[in-house]
């Protein structure tokens, strides 16, 4: 019980140095995805992960709460002073989750929700058919003009008027653009629908100032943690007026829930109270002009950027014009070491499994240190590899190879925090 991981269990101890060498030697810009600090990932392994504490401090279901409570009360307190915001729940495991308590807080089975199509950026939480929010209620979808790439608020104004949601998600996973929140609020208002505004990839960005926030518009907000607000991997739920608070935590506990899991309750706090310096500030616009310098080199290298470019730390791209499916493009990108994910484009003809698309993130080389001559050095190697892999397998692995020496060389001059 008292042997360190590397004499108990060699083989997870050699596999966990084996993923820290691969996170170190790789170029991270898959969008969803962070490296968070030492501190956060020193909070996540400790002796916290041995108690239960089903409840809310102050009203739990076990005793010895003596600390954790104080550790819950620090991250909400965080939270609702980061986001400016009445109420937080800290407890959701992760996105999905958290989600799911709002449907849980709002609607009975059948009620009607409105999400983006996952196609067009949405997440499956928001009604998609495959998930449990498509199946045990009757999700309608709106999405983004084809000429445009951006998503039409007349469309989905009329979409609501006509089909009445009793829920209305915006946000998702593959919005290059601004979401504008007065804008889903004001149609919201209009058929009487609470309004989710689902800020997981954009947290980060909101609490630097980099994004516009939701808080004053939507009635919840729900996020991640662990994406561009650099935490550990677990979610919350924000709202602004006190009004939805008690269904929100009954939604989470006992709705949904058992006991939180404590040691990322504290890692959340950590990275909370690093989100509200001036450093992260800077860091949050840093990830968009990151972005969009990225953006600028690929467009200028001929690749079709969904709505033409991105106005967050998001970019996602049709290879179809380059002749590559999006996943050969992404594997060949991954053995270069630049991680990035296949993802659909909207309209996209493939199917999800192999998409016409990739998607792009720049929070994760920003946490590195790496500025806008660094984008612009990515986007020439995608290119390289894109181009090379139109042409063939062969000439694709000579190009693969030169470019991952190239990447180590990067990598090494930006060390990642935390490994
Ligand atoms: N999988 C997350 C993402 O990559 O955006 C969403 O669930």
């Amino acid at each position: 019980m008292s042997g360190s991981l590397s004499s108990v269990d060699p083989q997870i101890a050699d596999l966990i140095k084996a993923e820290e060498r691969r996170q170190t030697d790789t170029v991270k810009l898959i969008a969803s995805e962070n490296y968070v600090s030492k501190a956060v990932l020193e909070a996540t392994g400790t002796v916290l992960t041995n108690k239960y504490s089903e409840g809310y401090p102050g009203k739990r279901y076990y005793e010895g709460q003596q600390v954790i409570d104080q550790i819950e009360t620090l991250a909400i307190e965080r939270a609702k002073s980061l986001f400016g915001v009445n109420h937080a729940n800290v407890q959701p495991y992760s996105g999905s989750p958290a989600n799911l308590a709002i449907y849980m807080a709002f609607l009975q089975p059948g009620d009607t929700v409105m999400g983006m199509g996952l196609p067009f950026g949405g997440h499956l939480t928001h009604g998609w058919s495959v998930s449990a929010t498509g199946k045990w209620f009757n999700p309608v979808r709106y999405g983004v003009r084809k000429d445009t790439g951006r998503v039409d608020l007349d469309e989905v104004r009329e979409i609501a008027l006509r089909e009445r949601p009793k829920l209305i998600f915006c946000g998702g996973t593959a919005i290059p653009r601004t979401i504008d929140f007065p804008a889903f609020a004001e149609i919201a208002r209009e058929v009487g629908a609470v309004l989710a505004a689902d800020i997981a990839h954009i947290a980060g960005l909101v609490a630097g100032g980099a994004h516009p926030s939701p808080v004053g518009h939507a009635d919840v907000i729900s996020t991640t943690t662990h994406k561009t607000l650099r935490g550990p991997r677990g979610a919350m739920l924000m709202a602004t007026s006190d009004e939805h608070a008690a269904a929100l935590n009954k939604a989470v506990f006992p709705g949904l829930q058992g006991g939180p899991h404590n040691h990322t309750t504290a890692a959340i706090a950590v990275a909370l109270g690093e989100a509200a310096t001036e450093e992260f500030k800077a860091y949050a616009h840093q990830v968009v002009a990151n972005a969009r310098a990225l953006a600028e080199e690929l467009n200028s290298r001929g690749f079709d950027l969904v709505s033409g470019g991105t106005d967050n730390h998001l970019i996602l791209m049709d290879l179809t014009p380059k002749g590559v499916g999006g996943k050969p493009a992404a594997q060949a990108l991954d053995r270069a070491g630049l991680e990035t994910n296949y993802n659909s484009v909207p309209f996209d003809t493939r199917k999800p499994f192999d998409p016409s698309g990739i998607r792009l993130g720049t929070a994760g080389v920003t946490s590195r240190g790496m500025g806008t001559d660094e984008m612009r050095q990515i986007g020439v190697w995608i290119d390289q590899v894109v181009t090379a892999l139109a042409k063939g397998e062969d000439e694709a692995e000579h190009v693969v190879a030169r470019v991952q020496g190239e990447v180590r060389e990067l990598t090494s001059r930006f060390p990642a925090p935390g490994l």
